[in-house]
């Protein structure tokens, strides 16, 4: 008999902690975890969907088959929509946010999603993990008003939940309102979250660092320095390589085992390459609230001032001891030489 709590179980058990508990977030976490069980679904099949979809280039539901990640897109967008929740969405697969509604909707509804609904796309083709990442605030401007884009450039700080999808050899869910990160595998034969990683932490220390080396030449001297720290022949080192090149993936082994996950500016990126709004502030939150911590390379991300939808920022997110130690080589060089 299965004594584990369910997701759906959970949300309820643990309403009370939820701020401005009215509901309405529980709700938009369980929108959540339907629109996962539909996009897993998907992304499991991905591969014997070209097998099975080869007649005229449609997949095995007769659809017109898209790529994974504006379908992700679609039902994520879709679920939320339909659970009237939010009242404003901007994702990673949108050029502006979207109005709820339509232009000069006025709403009632109080939170504003943002996400990346398939990052690390690329790696379906050669089956690996890919994940979804969400971030929720309560919107700042008015009820009864039209949503604006100062709604989602709020800073990370001000997230009311935050959470990913892996796309793995299971496929969990993982997500923080503020009371802690907890975690939860899908159990595909019945469609069923179990909580099966409560409180996850980050060990304050570990052995493996996560970046793309193939640009260390163009690396701040800062990130130069650490990596050759990190590749030193000491009691505690050399550390582990691990780079999985799919941030979710990178960053839920790292929780689980220790380590730092590392995209830094460079001369080819020079404000990095991950997304502030939905990539770095929600991994930011996670992180903090399991004990990790997460910066540019200098300052906290949760404290970052966003000025556009998708900008983009450095990140430096893991074991706190490991990010602390990267940010003292940062250190030693003025942030303004570095980009
Ligand atoms: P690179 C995927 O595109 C992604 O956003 C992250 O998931 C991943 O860690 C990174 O970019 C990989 O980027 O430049 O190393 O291929």
């Amino acid at each position: 008999m299965n004594n584990h709590i369910t997701l759906g179980e959970y949300i309820i058990e643990n309403q009370k902690d939820f701020q401005y508990s009215s509901g309405e977030l529980s709700s938009l976490i369980s929108s959540i975890k339907l629109a996962s069980k539909v996009v897993n679904h998907e992304v499991n099949k991905a591969g014997l969907v070209d097998i099975l979809g080869d007649a005229g280039n449609e997949n095995i539901q007769g659809e017109n088959q898209q790529k994974l990640d504006v379908y992700a897109n679609d039902v994520f967008m879709q679920t939320l929509v339909n659970r009237q929740m939010v009242c404003g969405i901007a994702s990673e697969e949108e050029d502006d946010f979207v109005i709820i509604g339509g232009k000069n909707q006025t709403h009632d509804n109080k939170y504003v999603v943002l996400m990346d609904p398939l990052d690390g796309s690329s790696n379906i083709d050669v089956n690996v993990s890919v994940g979804t990442i969400f971030s929720i605030y309560r919107r700042i401007s008015p009820l009864g008003t039209p949503v604006t884009k100062e709604d989602f450039l709020q800073p990370g700080n001000l997230q009311v939940a935050a959470g990913y999808v892996v796309y793995g050899t299971s496929t969990m869910l993982v997500y923080t309102t503020g009371h802690g990160v907890h975690g939860f595998t899908l159990n595909p034969a019945i469609g069923t979250f179990y909580l099966s990683h409560p409180n996850m932490t980050f060990p304050e220390d570990g052995n493996i660092y996560s970046i793309n080396e193939g640009y260390y030449i163009h690396f701040p001297q800062g990130v130069k320095d650490y990596l050759k720290y990190c590749q030193e022949e000491e009691e505690d080192r050399p550390y582990k390589a691990r780079y999985i090149g799919s941030l979710v993936s990178d960053f839920h082994r790292n929780m689980i085992k220790g380590g730092i996950y590392i995209y830094p500016t460079s001369s080819k990126a020079p404000q990095g390459k991950l997304r502030l709004l939905y990539e770095c502030n929600p991994m930011a939150f996670l992180a903090e609230q399991a004990g990790g911590w997460a910066s540019d390379g200098y300052k906290r991300i949760l404290e970052i001032k966003p000025t556009e939808l998708h900008q983009r920022v450095p990140i430096f997110v893991g074991s706190k001891n490991m990010v602390a130690k990267a940010e003292d080589f940062m250190a030693k060089y003025p942030e303004s030489e570095e980009y």
